[in-house]
């Protein structure tokens, strides 16, 4: 079971102006922040990310909406980090999400579900890896 993951405000959330809130609830939930910025994606960039669903009817309004706006990568510290993060954010469909969850309380639809979590231990490095450099992030590990 690994201990890290990657938290994503996407740019329906910035522009919402709920990276305040988000935060607070990611916080409140037990996870430690190790390493977060905002930044403005790419199409190369967000569709690296996002490979795995290159095959997808929706990959293209994907990538336009990840590149619509600054977005904000956050990598979260905490034991059970995929799984606890994945319950705290609720499912991809906001219409489907638990009461209390952030997609439930701030998403507008299934393709613009402001956050997103890793979705195994693997993916969670990897996808830290994107954003943030190794030496970049070893540095905040150990402080
Ligand atoms: P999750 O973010 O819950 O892991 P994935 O990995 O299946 O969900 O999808 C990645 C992102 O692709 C979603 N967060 C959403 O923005 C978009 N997406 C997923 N399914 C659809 C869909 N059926 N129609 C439009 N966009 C979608």
């Amino acid at each position: 079971m690994g201990n890290r993951t990657l938290a994503i405000i996407k740019p329906d959330g910035v522009k919402k102006d709920l990276i305040g809130q988000i935060i607070t609830k990611i916080t409140g939930a037990g996870f430690k922040i190790k390493a977060l910025k905002m930044v403005k994606l790419t199409k190369d960039s967000a569709g690296g990310f996002y490979e795995v669903h290159k095959e997808r009817p929706f990959f293209n309004d994907l990538i336009e909406y990840m590149t619509s706006g600054p977005c904000v990568p956050i990598a979260l510290e905490k034991d059970n980090a995929v799984a606890d993060f994945r319950k705290l954010i609720g499912a991809t469909d906001p219409a489907q999400a638990e009461d209390g969850t952030i997609r439930k309380l701030y998403a507008a639809s299934k393709a613009e579900n402001v956050i997103h979590g890793s979705d195994s231990d693997e993916n969670a490095a990897l996808e830290i890896s994107h954003f943030f450099p190794r030496k970049e992030l070893l540095e905040n590990y150990n402080s």
